[in-house]
Parts: structure tokens; sequence; C-alpha cells
């Protein structure tokens, strides 16, 4: 029996007992059987969640790019490691072969070397979805530098943040992006975002749309002439197991994102094993995640998991709506697609089109189908298992979080039975409970919770970048001895998982992670503004919408209140960007605040989803009043 792929439910239990038994014999088998490494480990695992410290595959020595590329130049060097399926469907889609890709990444890797990134600089980057991203990732991690994408749909507010906070001193992005119809001019956004980033002291620019773009002298080079000159072989730097791999920043409960750091070995063994299990990849598939690299999603399971494999996958620039509804499945035909791992938003927006969209299209190439990102809800799981995967794929529902690095529970693909909206169980080394609001565990089957994990997994985040602090306070706090995932879940009569959404104030729009406090924090800047409160309320699209709730300041000023609602989503699109955008904006007297000054999220909760039969007790309130008010006038 090989312990790196799963093939029926038996061995799903044999393996899952023994990885908790035995994880450390479990995980080591697992990194000797599949990997190159230059030197194997001393410790597989060293860890104290009180510290905290997690520490795998201590002394290993590797570079994860000669296990994504290397690796695969003699097996299947002519194969295709990325196809890049353009925005315009009439532009022709790049078949990237192993070969191909490892000459690129090298190359891409003495630009940045000329240009003076060393082992441990941070370098941010900045890309729409071209085969530039996923080569420049690649390269800083064949040189060891710390890469940190920033989703090119974010501000220029919310970039410079990025780079300030890591002390980034190159930017790599592109002259603009394309988006459906639509053309964007990043550059310009990088050029704003710059002008207070005093560490940042290159802008690589990769040509994509061919606009007039202004390079600052000195500071902005293109691309393409820096790689026509580089030479394509690079040595990679032989990194400790432990060395920083990236950054990924990610929305918390203050207005700061907080900078994820992920380290080298463990991640690529986490990932890489996942990927092959959760979506059982052979060797001539097609594999398709919709994500963009600028989340973890993209990270793990569009470039780290599926390469260490040596699998071919795809890049998409484009939207599923262009040029109409029926892309995505024009895509799955074309390309002969055998795995398509997406969002429940996008699923929902694709549901509420005609359904001759989809039936247009041959998608019998497809074997498994997978989900990501929020709670699918039964409806649009149906309709997926029903039109998409005609009811022969198996639906891997994917619980995870740019904190884990990879996936923890979902189904194995033809191991474990599905069941609508259920996460179902934990992957191998996996070991969740559900906690009570005391920190009791709570035993037993059919209860809920809040979700934690017991034991570490080899791609948990070790940090976050300059404030370990606030890394301990966020996840090993809550509870003593625990991961605490900020998930509630419930676990029925055998021991499915199901996650019912976010126990703190993290809102997922469209998948999209926001934290209600930099969206605060923008509104108030707003001159007529005193105070604010962001909730999410149920949205039949984008799973949850926006809801806010603010106090105008008294001045005896009479303002339009459509044109102060229309300030305030621009303020949002400018410091954030339009994922943010505001739903609905109610004026409100006052918020209900608790003694000790918090606002009582759950009370306006209620009240934007239009669910107050039982507020629950708001004699603790400091002004119980004002619930009142803002229940009269609610929209
Ligand atoms: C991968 C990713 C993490 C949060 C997480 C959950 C929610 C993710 C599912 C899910 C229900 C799922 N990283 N979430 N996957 N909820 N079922 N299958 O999304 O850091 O951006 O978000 O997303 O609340 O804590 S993330």
């Amino acid at each position: 029996m090989s312990n790196y792929h799963i093939k029926h439910l038996e061995e799903y239990f044999q393996v899952y007992r023994k990885s908790v038994r035995y994880p450390e014999v479990f995980w080591e088998e697992v990194a000797e059987e599949h990997f190159l490494w230059r030197k194997k480990w001393d410790k597989v695992l060293e860890w104290d969640f009180t510290k905290p410290e997690i520490k795998w595959f201590q002394g290993a020595k590797l570079n994860i790019t000669e296990n994504c590329l290397d690796k695969h130049l003699y097996v299947r060097g002519d194969k295709t490691a990325i196809l890049f399926e353009p925005n315009n469907p009439n532009e022709e889609a790049q078949h990237i072969t192993y070969k191909q890709l490892h000459e690129k990444v090298c190359k891409f890797a003495n630009v940045l070397k000329s240009k003076g990134i060393q082992k441990g600089d941070r370098v941010i980057i900045y890309l729409p979805m071209i085969p530039e991203l996923a080569v420049s990732v690649l390269a800083c991690a064949r040189i060891g530098a710390i890469h940190s994408v920033v989703f090119a749909g974010f501000s220029s507010t919310a970039l410079s943040t990025r780079v300030n906070d890591c002390q980034a001193k190159m930017v790599i992005t592109s002259d603009g992006s394309y988006r459906g119809a639509k053309t964007i001019d990043l550059k310009g956004i990088v050029d704003e975002g710059l002008e207070d980033c005093p560490t940042v002291e290159n802008v690589l620019v990769a040509k994509r749309i061919n606009t007039n773009i202004e390079m600052k002298s000195g500071r902005d080079y293109w691309l393409q002439p820096l790689l026509d000159e580089a030479s394509a072989e690079c040595n990679p730097e032989i990194m400790d197991a432990e060395d920083p791999l990236f950054i990924l920043y990610t929305s918390g409960s203050t207005g700061r994102p907080k900078g994820m750091l992920h380290t080298t070995g463990g991640y690529m063994v986490y990932t890489a094993y996942t990927f092959k299990n959760v979506f059982q990849y052979k060797e001539n598939d097609i594999y398709w995640c919709t994500a963009d690299i600028g989340w973890i999603t993209g990270h793990s399971y569009i470039v780290y998991g599926p390469l260490a494999n040596g699998a071919t996958t795809v890049m998409f620039e484009g939207v599923p709506s262009y040029p109409d509804y029926g892309r995505f499945w024009d895509i799955v035909e074309k390309h002969k697609i055998t795995q398509f791992y997406t969002a429940p938003t996008a699923i929902r927006a694709l549901a509420k089109e005609n359904l001759d969209f989809v039936n247009k299209y041959e998608l019998s190439s497809l074997r498994v189908l997978g989900t990501v990102g929020e709670p699918i809800n039964e409806e649009a799981w149906h309709w997926y298992n029903d039109n998409i995967g005609d009811k022969k794929c198996p639906i891997v529902d994917t619980w995870w979080q740019t904190e884990t690095g990879g996936i923890l529970i979902s189904p194995v693909p033809f191991s474990t039975p599905t069941k609508p909206t259920y996460a179902t169980l934990p992957l191998p080394g996996i070991q969740p409970t559900l906690m009570d609001e005391n920190g009791k565990e709570i035993k037993g089957n059919s209860v809920e919770g809040r979700l934690c994990i017991k034991f570490p997994w080899p791609s948990i985040a070790r940090t976050i970048w300059g404030d370990h602090e606030r890394y301990k306070n966020t996840y090993f706090s809550a509870f003593d001895n625990k991961y605490f995932t900020g998930d509630g879940a419930l676990r029925d009569e055998v021991g499915y998982y199901r996650i019912t959404g976010r126990v703190d104030d993290v809102i997922i729009v469209s998948g999209h992670n926001l934290g209600t406090a930099p969206i605060e924090d923008s509104i108030n800047e707003h001159p007529a503004v005193a105070e604010s409160a962001i909730v999410g309320f149920p949205h039949d699209v984008k799973g949850n919408a926006l809801y806010g709730y603010v106090i105008l300041k008294e001045t005896g000023e009479v303002r339009d209140r459509d044109n102060l609602r229309k300030e305030i989503n621009q303020l949002i699109t400018d410091h954030i960007g339009p994922i943010a955008k505001l739903n609905k904006i109610q004026f409100v007297p006052g918020l209900p605040k608790t003694r000790s000054g918090k606002i009582m999220r759950r009370i306006l909760r209620k009240i934007a989803s239009k669910d107050t039969s039982n507020l629950g007790d708001t004699s603790t309130l400091l002004n119980p009043e004002v619930v009142e008010l803002i229940m009269k006038e609610a929209l």
C-alpha cells in the first residue's frame, strides 16, 4: 500500500488511523516517497502550540521548484505544465511544457538576481492571471526570495499597505490587464500605490495590453528585454525546510491585514499530497482550478500542488461571463478538462443563467468537481451535480484557509461518499475537534461547535509576518493547545463535518474574505460619517453581501442620502476594491454597544437578515433603545 495515493474507502480509513496514531511516521513516509530532497531531515516534527512554534522536516534541504520543474524534465519534459487560456476566446491558448516552464523560470530568476534580489528578500507580485504570474512566483522560489502575491483587483492603498508591511524591495506588475470586455490600468495603480513605499527599488513590467504607460526612469523596467538577455540556467537556491516560501495577506478583525507566512518543506509535501488525493489526478488529466493565484487556492492548487505532481494545470485569464455565461463550459469542452475546481459563488451566478449555456457544450471529459471558499448551499450543490457533473462526478467540498495552506477537510473522491453541503471527513494527518463556548471539547456525533484542530499538519502557517503575538492571539489563544479556525461547524451522526460559517468578524463575499474593520475604516474617512458597522447578510449569488450601518455627524447640514451612499461606496472602492462595496447602507442614530464599547454585531446581523423574532438578550447593552430605532428603518 502506498501512503501517497488513496484509492478506496477502506484505504482512507487505514491511512487516516495511521496518520493519527503515528503522525511522524506517516508524514515521513509521504515525504520520502515522492520528493527530491538535497538532504533529509533530522527530525520530522517539533511543535508547541503555546509558543506557538511548529517545525516540520527540520534540517532537510530542498528547493521546491526542483520538485515542481527539474524533477519532471526527463519523464515528462514535453508534457504541458501550464495551459493558458486567455480572456479573449479568439486568442490562442498557450501550452507551456515542463521544459519551457523550467526555462522561463530560470531566466526570470536570473533577472531577479540581476536586479539585486537575494534569498529572503520580499517581492510583491501584482499581476493578472497570465503565465508571467506563475513564472514570477516560481522564479522567486527558485532563488529563495519570499513572494507575496497581491490580487490584481485590489486598490493602490491595499497594495501599498502590503508592500510596506513586508518591506518589499521589488514589485512585479504589467502594463494592464484584461477583464471581460474591460481593460484595467494596473501600472497606474502601482504608480499611485508606490508613492509612499520607500523600500521598493525596482518595478518589473510585463507587457499584456500594449498601452502607453509611464515608466519611471531608474525604477521601472520592461520585463521582456531583460528576459531576452538572461541565461536559461539557474541553479536552485538550496533552502532549509523551514525557510520562508511566501507571505500571503488575509484580512483580519482589525484594519491591518495579516501576512500569513508559509515555509518550504511542509507546504510542498502537504499541497502535493492533498492535490493528488482530493483530485485523484492521473497522468493525462487536464486539471482546472478557476481561482486567481492572488488567493491561497491559486498558490496551492494552481501552482505548487499540481506542478509538484507533474500535472497539467490550466490558468484562465478571464471571467465566467465573457463573452457569455457559457465560457467555463466552453473551456471544459475545448481542453477536455477532467477536474474542475471552483467557488460556490461562481456556481450560483451561473445557475441563474439559461441552461442552454451549459447544454451547448460537451462536458463528458469531467471526472471530479470541486468547490472551495464558502459553504455551498443545497440548491447550488444539486445544480452543479446534475448539470455539470451529470450525476457521475463526485463533488469535493474542500474546507480550508489561507492559514492552513492546504485542504484539511474534504471527501476523497471515489472513496468517501459525498453528502450535499458537507465537507465530510478530515484528510490524513488532520485532527479536527469541536469546542463549546466554555472551552470544552464536544465529544460524540450530531453536535455543533467551534472548529479547532488538535495537532499540527505540515502546511500550517508558521507566523504572521512581523507580528508573532497576533498569530498567537488569533489562532492559539481562544482554546488551550488547539488551533482555532474561526469557523463554526457541525458533525453529523456519522462524523461528517459541515462548516456553517465564520464565528468572528470576517465576512465572505463571493468567496472573498473581507474583514469588517478595514471597510469600516474606509467609510469613517468620509467627512460626514461619525461611525459605522458592517455585517453580512445572505445573498443568493454572493453567498453574503454587505450591509452597512452608518452614523452621520451631527453638523446640522442636510445631505442627499443617495449621494452619500455613492460617496461611501467610492471610498471603499478606492481603499479596498469594488468587491467590498456595500449592498445596503442604512443611516442610523446609534449602534448597539456592549458596556465595554464593543459593537454587538450579532444584533445588527439579525436585523440585516430580517430575522428579528429573537434578538436575544439586549438588556446588557449600553443603549438598548437604539435597537428599536434601527429596526424601524431597516432596509
Ligand atoms: C481556501 C480559502 C477561509 C474561510 C474559512 C471558511 C471559508 C473555505 C469552505 C469554507 C465552508 C468550505 N481560504 N471556507 N472553504 N466554508 N465550506 N468548503 O477559502 O482564507 O480565503 O478563507 O473560507 O470560513 O475559514 S480563505
